[in-house]
């Protein structure tokens, strides 16, 4: 013991002193001189020399090993901040706060300095980021690459309850966590004109001619695994202008005009996550930003390997790419281009190499997700990789129409170009080994209904992944008294196998436990309530229920239900003098697509609805309402430890998986749902009795849909409750919301909003009743922690690293 704590105190001191020469070196002054970016800039500097031996020693191994590496190909990576989930990984966050209290310095203040890395608008950029931190945690040979996007999705603010878009400069001071490779730059070339050429000997020879070409600079961000040497990397690309197009001084004005608009042309790449896509142009960019972080990716990997000394015969044994959703799925033409028109393959030699390296990962049945892109469009810009499309198709067509005679409408479905579009998801379907869903009940809808002809084609290649959270993050790093709980009543061994939270259900009946677990809930109550406050809100009751909703507003997420149901509330509690309910605050948080009208509508209806309810004396002791400004991963690690009530009502079917529905689960709240996505997975752990479903089946509303029987007018016509919430839309009673009321009868209720009303209500009422028995709720609250562990991403990743990469983990000494 006192040895340990000899070996601490040596380290301490030695810590000590890194701070203080680090901000001399890289300040020139004291550390006690420095701003509070500077110290925090100073911290990240120090952390990177804990954290860069072991990643130099982790690409050695990997390179002298030659292990099987993943590549995991990915839009968006929602990373959040890195600074206190890499010393969590790193196991030093108490050696760090210690040798900082003792230079004056709270730690904790400095977390807030970090910009929030918002490459990524959702579930799936989450996710993947998720992902690559359980593939380093693993041992996993697992990286990520993307893009560099000057500028994150937008941040939010609310100005008289209007969502308003201002750019997320989230690199305007910088990113310490980045390594430029200008060593390791690649070129990736755009339009120009590709054609087969008649060679003197007759035989056939590829020409692509007057092409531009812009240089793609990778940042390298290390991603450090927990407490066991292994740090991987997560490249992100950045467009530059080409270095051989700088000879300003012989240049006519015509040149130096073509000069300007190539270097627009090449800024413009990477500027922004999510281009506008509502025109042409903004489509045409989106498309430009997936082929050229695909084409810099795919390149850099085969150069990488080429430089390990391994036969590219091989590549499919060393190599998983893996396309996430179907934004990179053009990875599947560019390896074909490089084995056929650089490597020098043959096409049916190159094409079982492709189909054995890709996998496909589908995260929604809705449509607009499922890209494709007009040829006229297409050709133009990447006139190779359509020619290579082209070809891929003709012979996939051949097959089917050989194993599937006089079957047209089979040809038609599975075809990669169709209607004079290109369909990437087909793409990424028949150049991969394997597509998978990511909950099981997607996946079966997958299978039976969006993908059925693929389906029935290749059954082989489909298989469910259910998704995970990094348990890390949105526990150990964002909960860290629940932690110590459970650290103290199981042990830690939790914390590397997750699955071990399940020991926890030993202790779901014990008082001791569940009153610590209250107490701790508790503080992330006052905790969200104080952020709230801090940042303009009202003033929350922590003793209310915490029922909150936070993620993307999106029509079939139903965040209009929950908050029609909060104006029925309302009026409940306003004109009848017998109704009750327990204290409660209904939070709301999450950005709307830009163009999306009904979306922000909705948040403007919520905030309506804030306004006056939070303003009314007479009932804003029992309801509050909280829209959450700029919700973001940052700000969801105060959010998620603070619920009673996971609210998870989108309409059933429409959600793939869901990611939040577990954060919340493994923080102690109970899932208020439906049957979609994952929580038909979470309601099976935890048992119905510790979560409350309700509502339409994914059966039901898929019926609806096939016979279009379900009429938006019944409901308002018959359900009281109905009429007087979509009648208040329009009556001045919150102001003009016509655009709602119309969109909900008019638009017949796509997402079946009103038919689900009542028996959302009665989830509510339901839910009430549990709360009212303190007992009961902590418990069923223990239970959904220590059932939580099978949605660790681990398990999943787990899952991806054995059945579809074949990948090992490898043990960094
Ligand atoms: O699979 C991760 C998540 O992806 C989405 O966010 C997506 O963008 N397609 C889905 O909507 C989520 O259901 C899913 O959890």
């Amino acid at each position: 013991m006192a040895n340990k704590r000899n070996e601490l105190g040596l380290a301490k001191e030695g810590l000590k002193q890194k701070f203080l020469a680090t901000a001399h070196i890289l300040w020139g002054r004291d550390f006690a001189d420095l701003t509070s970016h500077e110290v925090y800039a100073t911290i990240v500097s120090v952390v990177k020399q804990y954290i860069s031996e072991n990643w130099v020693k982790t690409n050695k191994a990997y390179m002298k090993r030659r292990d099987k590496q993943i590549y995991y190909f990915s839009v968006e990576f929602l990373l959040g901040r890195l600074l206190r989930s890499n010393l969590v990984n790193l196991g030093e966050m108490e050696l760090f706060h210690d040798a900082l209290e003792e230079l004056g310095i709270d730690l904790n203040q400095s977390f807030p300095e970090e910009p929030d890395a918002g490459l990524g608008n959702g579930g799936l950029g989450r996710l993947a980021a998720c992902f690559i931190d359980s593939m380093a945690s693993l041992g996993l040979p697992g990286h990520g690459c993307s893009i560099r996007y000057q500028y994150g999705l937008f941040e939010q603010k609310i100005i008289k309850g209007n969502q308003v878009e201002i750019p997320d400069n989230w690199l305007g001071n910088g990113f310490e966590w980045e390594y430029r490779k200008a060593d390791k730059a690649v070129n990736v070339k755009f339009n120009g004109n590709a054609y087969m050429k008649e060679q003197e000997d007759g035989s056939l020879a590829l020409v692509h001619e007057d092409y531009m070409t812009v240089m793609a600079v990778p940042y390298d961000v290390p991603i450090v695994g927990f407490r066991n040497n292994t740090v991987n990397t997560l490249r992100l690309w950045n467009a530059e202008v080409n270095r051989d197009f700088s000879d300003y001084g012989t240049m006519t004005r015509e040149q130096l005009q073509a000069k300007k608009e190539y270097r627009n042309f090449v800024e413009s790449i990477t500027e922004y996550l999510y281009p506008d896509d509502s025109s042409y142009e903004g489509r045409r960019l989106r498309l430009i930003q997936e082929y050229f972080f695909v084409s810099a990716g795919v390149q850099s990997i085969v150069r990488h390997y080429l430089l390990a000394g391994m036969d590219l015969k091989e590549f499919a044994k060393k190599v998983a790419i893996h396309i996430n959703d179907t934004h990179p799925a053009v990875a599947v033409a560019e390896l074909m281009r490089l084995l056929v028109d650089e490597q020098g393959f043959e096409w049916d030699d190159a094409w079982k190499i492709t189909r054995e390296t890709m996998a496909y990962t589908n995260h929604t049945i809705m449509p607009e997700a499922l890209e494709k892109w007009p040829i006229d469009m297409f050709r133009p810009l990447l006139p190779r990789i359509y020619m290579i499309i082209e070809e891929i198709n003709r012979r996939h067509l051949e097959e089917v129409r050989k194993r599937r005679p006089n079957d047209e409408q089979m040809v038609r479905e599975l075809s990669i170009i169709e209607d004079g579009q290109v369909h990437m998801a087909r793409l990424a379907i028949v150049g991969s080994h394997s597509v998978n869903g990511v909950a099981a009940i997607h996946s079966d809808i997958l299978k039976n209904d969006t993908l059925k002809f693929f389906h029935r084609y290749y059954p082989g290649k489909f298989n469910n992944k259910t998704n995970g959270i990094t348990h890390r993050r949105w526990l150990i790093s964002a909960n860290p008294e629940l932690t110590s709980l459970i650290d103290e009543t199981i042990g830690d061994g939790w914390q590397k196998a997750p699955e071990q939270l399940s020991k926890l259900n030993d202790h779901v009946a014990d008082k001791g436990f569940l009153q610590e677990l209250d107490k701790i809930k508790r503080l992330r109550k006052i905790d969200l309530a104080d952020y709230i406050h801090e940042h303009g809100g009202v003033r929350i009751d922590p003793d209310s229920i915490f029922d909150i909703q936070v993620k993307r507003i999106h029509s079939y997420k139903r965040q209009i239900m929950n908050i029609l149901h909060i104006m029925y509330l309302y009026h409940e509690l306003k004109t009848n003098k017998r109704f009750r309910i327990p204290p409660t605050t209904r939070f709301f948080g999450g950005k709307a697509a830009p163009g999306y009208y009904i979306a922000k509508e909705t948040i403007r209806l919520i905030n309506a609805v804030a306004e006056k309810v939070n303003s009314d004396k007479a009932v804003n002791e029992m309801l509050k309402v909280v829209f959450i400004e700029n919700f973001g991963v940052s700000i969801g690690e105060i959010v998620y430890p603070a619920a009673d009530i996971s609210e998870q009502i989108s309409t059933a079917s429409k959600e793939a998986s869901g990611t939040g529905n577990m954060k919340f689960m493994m923080n102690g709240a109970l899932t208020l749902g439906t049957l979609d996505g994952a929580n038909v997975e979470i309601s099976q752990a935890v048992g119905r009795e510790n979560c409350e479903i309700f509502g339409l089946r994914a059966e039901e509303v898929l019926n609806y849909y096939a016979t279009g029987s379900y009429k938006a007018w019944d409901e308002f016509n018959t359900n009281p409750a109905v009429r007087l919430v979509v009648s208040q839309l329009v009556d001045g009673t919150y102001g003009d919301f016509h655009s709602l009321r119309d969109y909900l009868i008019q638009g017949n209720d796509e997402f079946f909003v009103l038919k689900d009303f009542s028996p959302y209500d009665r989830a509510h009422k339901n839910m009430n009743q549990k709360y009212e028995n303190r007992k009961a709720w902590l418990t069923s609250s223990a239970i959904n922690i220590a059932n939580s562990g099978v949605f660790s991403s681990d398990r999943t990743i787990r899952e991806y690293a054995d059945d579809i990469w074949h990948v090992k983990p490898v043990i960094i000494a």
